[in-house]
């Protein structure tokens, strides 16, 4: 029996553009956390290969802050074979961070576009793999009968694409998979883990997704797999389970804030979500405003963002319509009433910054033919 982790897309030393300096920074040192936290779950685990499908560095600028980490932890796991695939980040050409690191002698790193493997004969495993060259790789490298000896455990490690079969990051299909007889197939490039997947052919595969979300598209717990695999008689015996291991969970979430007078009213709405959804210093939340208000009411997504400081971070979207007891408006005889109709589908409309124009215009226009002062309005 053999004890595996898998994890992939780390992208260390990632920039967190999105972030300010210091957030950035710390974001940046927390990916680093939790590779020492990786490495801790191996040694505590006793684990016999951890496999890396890809991105383990977001680029070829690397500190050298990270390359020491990277090196002293590995060399800290001297029983576990550390097996790499370069992807598209960290493609493993002429320039590439590997060939410039000094490796202990238990990381594998595949170099090849072309499928090829390791060897661990003292746990009759074999793990496949291949590597990026460069940041596409626009073919699949899977091809069939890949497993030669069906005795052995047969994993495969590699950065590739099952979601679209014309991607150019090594667009591979289930029926691949299938195809080339792997016990588990381990990998890279989405950073959202949907969980292991069984073939019909008795192997599995699955993307562990990220260790650290690192935006609005990277929600949730993220983590590594793990997994106890055996082989009997050529009879696989199989489990896994999903290591949570992230110190911050990105989350996007919608709130209705229909009826709201104010934005006072609305502040009140978001601590109250955000009280009852017990966020705090772990979440990076992403709020998208929705429901209806009058359209008097305009939505000072700065100012309510600059009220909350409960969370790490915080970001306001305002997606309402300003149709709230639109009813007198839908009614009205007068130029009012025309003019309602009229802007009613761009008030309506798909497209968010159309309806801010329209939801604007609205503003303006109903203050202007009330006879009011436009200058008035903020
Ligand atoms: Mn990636």
């Amino acid at each position: 029996m053999i004890r595996m982790i898998h994890t992939a897309d780390l992208h260390l030393d990632s920039p967190f553009a999105m972030l300010d300096l210091q957030k950035s920074e710390i974001r940046r040192q927390e990916i680093r956390d939790s590779f020492d936290a990786l490495i801790k779950l191996a040694y505590s685990t006793r684990t016999d290969i951890m496999l890396i499908a890809g991105d383990l560095f977001d680029g070829a600028f690397v500190t050298h802050e990270t390359l020491n980490m990277i090196t002293r932890g590995f060399e800290s796991i001297p029983d576990c074979r550390i097996v790499i695939a370069p992807g598209n980040h960290d493609p493993a050409g002429d320039n590439s961070v590997y060939k410039k690191m000094c490796l202990p002698e238990n990381v594998y790193v595949f170099d090849s576009e072309d499928i090829s493997y390791f060897d661990f004969p003292e746990l009759d495993t074999r793990v496949y793999g291949y590597a990026f060259t460069s940041s596409s790789l626009e073919k699949s490298p899977l091809c069939t009968d890949i497993v030669k000896d069906a005795s052995k455990i047969n994993l495969l490690v590699c950065h590739g694409d099952t979601l679209s079969p014309i991607s150019r990051y090594a667009p591979i299909t289930e029926s691949d998979l299938e195809r080339a007889g792997f016990d588990y197939a381990a990998l890279g490039h989405v950073h959202n883990s949907d969980g292991v997947h069984e073939l019909s052919c008795g192997g599995f595969y699955a993307y562990s997704g990220c260790l650290e979300g690192r935006g609005f598209d990277e929600t949730g717990e993220k983590g590594v797999i793990t997994a106890r695999i055996d082989k009997d008689n050529g009879k696989l015996a199989f489990s896994s389970k999903f290591v949570p291991f992230s110190k911050r969970v990105y989350m996007t979430r919608s709130l209705d804030v229909t009826g709201c007078e104010s934005n006072t009213a609305i502040l009140e709405k978001i601590n109250q979500f955000i009280k009852n959804e017990e966020y705090g210093e772990r979440h990076a939340l992403k709020l998208v405003l929705e429901g209806l208000l009058t359209p008097s009411l305009r939505v000072f997504t700065q100012y309510l963002r600059e009220q909350i400081n409960s969370l790490f971070t915080l970001r306001i979207v305002d997606n309402t319509l300003p149709l709230y007891e639109c009813v007198h408006l839908e009614a009205d005889p007068s130029i009012k009433g025309a003019f309602f109709d009229k802007l009613r589908p761009l008030l309506e409309s798909d497209d968010r910054e159309m309806r801010e124009i329209a939801s604007l215009a609205l503003r303006y226009g109903l203050v202007a033919l009330s006879g009011g002062e436009t200058s008035e309005l903020n």
